[in-house]
């Protein structure tokens, strides 16, 4: 029985799920759900995910995957990032980017003012990350030496920056050489599919910067 995927490459989760099943040659099938064209609140689709958000794992009878290493305190570190994510990175990350650039191609309306405001709190996480999260001897999150679905967790997040104007993102990033160096390195451990994942959100900065409304029409398919 093959594992299926619900996924749309434009989100970062998504991505994140995805790398992590092609590094580990992990068959899945993939089910695009179109968020721009609100499928992820289909009744359909609500049976699938409640919560109504992507991404979702089937196998069999419902349920989340995730691999975490087998020793319980590493597994508990790894959740510590990953619910701090949530809160810290995630949230300025969705709300800077979302009202920089990306709301008029979901639906909504760009709000500077939140931009602004989530771009303080997403400069903040990129501290943390560069003083808390990557202290240690490894090159990795929690000192480690090879990169885990944290990993992936955070670096897809990050890489929605790609999304907004370059000097923006420069702007943002560019005082963090350390994470830099920590998305190279996240990047070479997972590639080819690292690249292949991200070849979407690429494609779409490509256009963003001609037309929007070309963007919509590739968005919503
Ligand atoms: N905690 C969830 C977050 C999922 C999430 O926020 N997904 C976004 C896409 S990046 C979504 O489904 N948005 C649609 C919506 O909120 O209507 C996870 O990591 O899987």
């Amino acid at each position: 029985m093959k594992l299926q995927i619900y996924s749309n490459r434009l989100s970062q989760p998504c991505r994140a799920i995805i790398i992590f099943c092609k590094l580990h040659r992990i068959e899945f099938e993939e089910i695009s759900v179109s968020v721009a064209k609100g499928q992820q609140f289909t009744p359909e689709y609500k049976v699938i995910n409640p919560m109504g958000k992507l991404p979702a794992i089937v196998h069999g009878s419902y349920k989340l995957f995730e691999r975490y290493p087998s020793d319980i305190q590493k597994r508990a570190k790894i959740h510590s990032v990953l619910d701090w994510h949530h809160s810290n990175l995630r949230q300025g990350e969705v709300g800077y980017v979302q009202n920089r650039t990306l709301k008029p191609l979901l639906g909504g309306k760009l709000d500077p003012e939140a931009a602004v405001v989530n771009e303080k709190l997403l400069s903040k996480s990129l501290a943390k990350i560069k003083n808390f999260w990557l202290k240690g001897d490894g090159k990795f999150l929690l000192g480690n030496f090879q990169p885990s679905i944290a990993h992936l967790s955070l670096v897809c997040e990050i890489m929605q920056l790609q999304l907004v104007p370059e000097s923006d993102r420069n702007r943002i990033l560019s005082p963090y050489k350390k994470v830099l160096q920590w998305i190279e390195d996240t990047r070479n451990a997972t590639n080819p599919y690292f690249d292949e994942l991200h070849s979407f959100i690429l494609e779409l900065k490509a256009v963003l910067t001609v037309d929007s409304s070309v963007v919509v029409n590739e968005v919503t398919k």
